[in-house]
């Protein structure tokens, strides 16, 4: 057994609290954006300022911005919006060089169920293996996307998500709310000793609504979130952020959600 634990530099108390910024790639610096958030160095300061147990940037906004206060998680790969086919999103970025920026994981979006799926499963398999190798941390973005696809949120769907994670040696998988905490239980208990994080999504109308889906992973025993645009679209980032860190550490996993569960 591999019992080190990759993801430990990520965690406080078993937890992680991650701050997402690959948006301007992923989404286009198009509405996702403002003036002020649009600068990375505003992020890496949200990151720092707002307790956050790591930050994931791609690689040319790490080399320019990242000054190593919070643990680094580099995205690998990453793909635009402009490309309308079957997603794929391939490899740009060495473990090695992630290392060489100071990083403690890396980051790769594999796009479960895409046409394409064959090709991601391959590339993440060696880079978790090299992750490993070098003692850094395998984080995986478990998306299920593409044509066979067509409710991503579905509880089975992300169920499968997390099990996949999970099954290809991923130390935190990356995956989307299911809508409820009792079926995102069953995620997280899909993806056994694999830690398990809710993808933010788009900003939601009111606070309550992001903060009562992150208090349903922790419920649901999940081990916290990785996040960008509820915090930084937010009108008060840090404040966002304390909101969260509140809900991420203090809020006790349900025993009924978490212990008996089953489909
Ligand atoms: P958000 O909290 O802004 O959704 O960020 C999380 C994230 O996984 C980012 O890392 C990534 O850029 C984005 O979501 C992908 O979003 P989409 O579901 O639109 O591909």
């Amino acid at each position: 057994m591999n019992s080190k634990d990759y993801a430990a530099p990520f965690l406080k108390n078993g937890r992680c609290m991650i701050l997402a910024y690959d948006q301007g790639l992923e989404h286009g610096p198009t509405e996702d954006f403002n003036d002020r958030n649009v600068d990375p160095a505003f992020i890496v300061d949200v990151a720092n300022k707002g307790g956050y147990t790591a930050l994931a940037l791609q690689k040319g906004t790490a080399e320019r911005y990242y000054d190593g206060k919070t643990p680094l998680i580099l995205k690998l790969n990453g793909k635009s919006a402009l490309v309308k086919a079957e997603p794929l999103s391939r490899q740009h970025c060495s473990v090695k060089y992630a290392e060489s920026l100071g990083a403690k994981g890396v980051g790769y979006t594999i796009f479960l169920g895409s046409g394409h799926e064959a090709e991601m499963v391959r590339e993440w398999g060696h880079i978790q293996e090299e992750a490993h190798e070098r003692g850094m941390g395998a984080i995986c973005w478990v998306y299920p996307r593409g044509t066979g696809v067509p409710v991503d949120t579905n509880p089975d769907i992300v169920a499968y998500a997390a099990r996949a994670g999970m099954e290809f040696g991923a130390d935190i998988v990356k995956i989307k709310y299911s809508g409820d905490a009792k079926s995102f239980a069953w995620a997280v208990k899909s993806a056994g000793r694999a830690k398990v994080v809710m993808s933010g999504g788009p900003k939601t109308p009111t606070d309550e609504a992001f903060l009562s889906q992150v208090r349903g992973v922790m419920e649901a025993g999940g081990a916290g979130l990785a996040v960008g645009r509820n915090v930084w679209q937010h009108a008060d980032p840090l404040r966002m952020s304390e909101l969260l860190r509140k809900v991420i550490f203090e809020t006790q996993p349900i025993p009924t959600l978490t212990s008996s569960i089953s489909r």
